[in-house]
């Protein structure tokens, strides 16, 4: 991400660009490039965005890896195409997933056409050859040339700042102990133990980090739960 974009070493080999408003200013926010650039592979075909997640096509890249996060290096299937997933956290773009067909050939051309929402991404690939039909058919068949396909893939969406909560007692207090992601807000929720009354209730929201975040409640003598919840 944030490379250097002067450089034309790599013809054809793609970028896409991420811009963001404020009011009637649009102001670039990064510079994508693929995990596995290379010359020709035109990464930046087509583009799609969705909150804090993005995916971006090239549908001339050329390994034979298949499902997400394969041998990204491999050039053995020509035009098999491939898409990669981004996602932010604040402003900053990184690289989440390498995807490819579950059934990756030489000129499927994968990643003709890319859609996302939310944390579920589509990529077509144009030149796919079986005569499946419907969901999920036969994908060895190779009868049915350019008669294309789409691929759903789910869970590509930004990871979840991560949480742990300790209890302890403090006296007459019951401390809570808190540590995770730093600079990320959460706001916390208890309930009660017992069976039929045990709607989560909102306690308090809290900045946690850096280092570990201390909240103390009146201790009482029924058993609680509590859990964070993320802020983004
Ligand atoms: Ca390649
Ligand atoms: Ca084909
Ligand atoms: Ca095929």
């Amino acid at each position: 991400m944030n490379g250097d974009g002067s450089n034309d070493s790599a013809g054809g080999s793609g970028a896409a660009y991420v811009f963001t408003r404020t009011g009637t200013n649009w102001t670039q926010e990064a510079y994508l490039k693929a995990s596995n650039t290379e010359a020709g592979d035109s990464f930046g075909w087509s583009v799609g965005l969705s909150g804090d997640t993005a995916v971006v096509g090239a549908w001339i890249e050329s390994s034979e890896a298949t499902g997400v996060n394969g041998h990204q290096s491999d050039n053995s299937a020509a035009l098999a195409g491939a898409a990669y997933t981004f996602t932010r956290s604040g402003t900053n773009w990184s690289q989440r997933a390498y995807l490819k067909a579950s059934n990756t050939e030489t000129n499927d051309q994968f990643g003709w056409s890319v859609a996302v929402s939310g944390d579920t991404v589509m990529v077509g690939a144009n030149g796919e050859d079986s005569n499946a039909t419907g969901v999920n058919g036969n994908q060895a068949n190779n009868s049915a040339t350019e008669s294309g396909a789409a691929y759903i893939f789910t869970g590509l969406g930004p990871i979840l700042p991560e949480l742990r909560l300790t209890a302890a007692r403090n006296g007459d207090l019951l401390q809570l102990t808190a540590t995770g992601t730093t600079n990320t807000q959460w706001r916390l929720e208890s309930r009660d133990a017992v069976v039929g009354n045990n709607a989560w209730q909102p306690l308090t929201n809290i900045t946690i980090g850096p280092g570990p975040t201390v909240i103390q409640q009146p201790l009482d003598f029924t058993s609680r739960f509590y859990r964070g919840v993320w802020l983004p």
